[in-house]
């Protein structure tokens, strides 16, 4: 690519879980165009996981998350999509109900980068999800037992 110096990045995504379910959004981007990801970005200088996370969600839905909580971190190489990029993935949960209030519906605030928010079962995912989230749910990562 371009860019004269690649470096890795810091996103934080939120599984924003619902019941059985998750709330998930087709991307439109250079990076994973057209896969089912979670709401989430770029870590802002100065912000903590859980302030970047309510900000994300915010920015993208339009949903108030009060609390989430730390679940894992993943090291996403993606050299190969149309635009290269290193990702360090923050994973944080939040639970409508207990740290969202339920009856709010998510709005796409941000229709030139994702197609849509839905809810999806668990059980039911819909596909391609998105590499990072792919390689996580294949190797039994379970975001409602973790
Ligand atoms: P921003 O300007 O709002 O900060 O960024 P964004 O436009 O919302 O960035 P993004 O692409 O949604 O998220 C940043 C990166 O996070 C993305 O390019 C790759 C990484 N990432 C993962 N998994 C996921 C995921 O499930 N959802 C999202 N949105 N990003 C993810 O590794
Ligand atoms: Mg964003
Ligand atoms: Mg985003």
């Amino acid at each position: 690519n371009g860019d004269p110096t690649p470096v890795p990045r810091v996103a934080v995504v939120v599984f924003l879980l619902k019941g059985r379910s998750l709330l998930l959004g087709r991307r439109r981007s250079a990076v994973g165009n057209a896969t089912y990801a979670l709401p989430g970005g770029h870590l802002e200088f100065g912000e903590s996981f859980e302030e970047c996370a309510a900000r994300e969600v915010k920015e993208e839905t339009g949903l108030d998350i009060g609390k989430s909580e730390f679940l894992t971190v993943t090291n996403n190489v993606m050299l190969e999509q149309p635009k290269k990029c290193h990702y360090v993935t923050i994973f944080m949960r939040s639970v409508v109900g207990v740290d969202v209030e339920e009856e709010q519906v998510p709005q796409n605030l941000e229709p030139n980068k994702c197609d849509g928010w839905e809810w999806y079962e668990w059980d039911h995912l819909p596909h391609p999800l998105f590499g990072p989230l792919e390689r996580m749910v294949k190797g039994g990562f379970n975001p409602f037992s973790s």
